[in-house]
């Protein structure tokens, strides 16, 4: 099983304009972040290798894995070491075939069925949610809660990372049923200190897991 960030800071521009998505790379991997996603659902292809370039050399000077949404070309184009499929996404058994093998996979699964398909096409993990309501994500599903993360967590035989809404108030409660980590966009990105943001989530993802 391939080792599993717990703190995925989804670099975002459109909830903010102060920073750029390879300065909140920084930012967040300063404040403890352990997985960094490059999602941008606009721009050209050049335009978005030029960026995500910028987030890999981030990234490894500090040993961080990025993971490139939705695009596996752009992650094998600036050597990522991962891809997030969304369910309309390239599947993940289309991109375990495309893509190098020691590439971590993580695919969205907002149901029992589409969990076990990932994992059976080979996810290395599961996002889940939205946990509860998010303004991050336009088309995003009503809140699953946290009985719904708890049952996704026992089913699914991989790290499962919540996502959607989830604050520093609600961290400890999210990892306490059961999810291996979470990702986040406003929780630091919307943040006036995302360096900061990010170092408290990190801490409270810690205590929670010790609880
Ligand atoms: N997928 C499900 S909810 C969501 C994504 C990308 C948005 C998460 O953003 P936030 O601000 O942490 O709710
Ligand atoms: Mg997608």
């Amino acid at each position: 099983m391939k080792n599993i960030g717990v703190l995925h800071v989804i670099t975002d521009t459109t909830c903010q304009s102060r920073f750029t998505h390879p300065q909140l790379a920084e930012l967040a991997i300063q404040g403890g972040a352990d997985t960094i996603q490059f999602r941008q659902k606009n721009g050209s292809t050049r335009e978005l290798i030029d960026i995500a370039n910028q987030m890999q050399a981030i990234c490894s000077k500090h040993g961080v894995p990025l993971i490139v949404n939705d695009r596996a070309d752009i992650a094998l184009a600036v050597g990522a070491k991962g891809t997030h499929f969304g369910q309309d996404d390239m599947s993940v058994s289309i991109g375990r075939r495309i893509l190098p093998t020691e590439t971590i996979i993580g695919a969205s699964a907002r149901t029992e069925e589409k969990i076990i398909e990932a994992i059976t096409e080979g996810a290395d993990y599961i996002g889940f949610g939205p946990i509860y309501q998010t303004s991050s994500k336009p088309d995003a599903e009503q809140p699953k809660g946290l009985e719904q993360l708890h049952r996704m967590c026992e089913i699914a035989k991989c790290p499962v990372i919540a996502i959607g809404g989830i604050t520093l108030q609600t961290t400890g409660e999210v990892v306490r049923a059961g999810a291996h980590g979470i990702a986040v966009i406003s929780a630091v990105c919307g943040q006036k200190d995302p360096a900061a943001a990010t170092h408290r989530l990190r801490q409270a993802i810690q205590e929670a897991k010790q609880t």
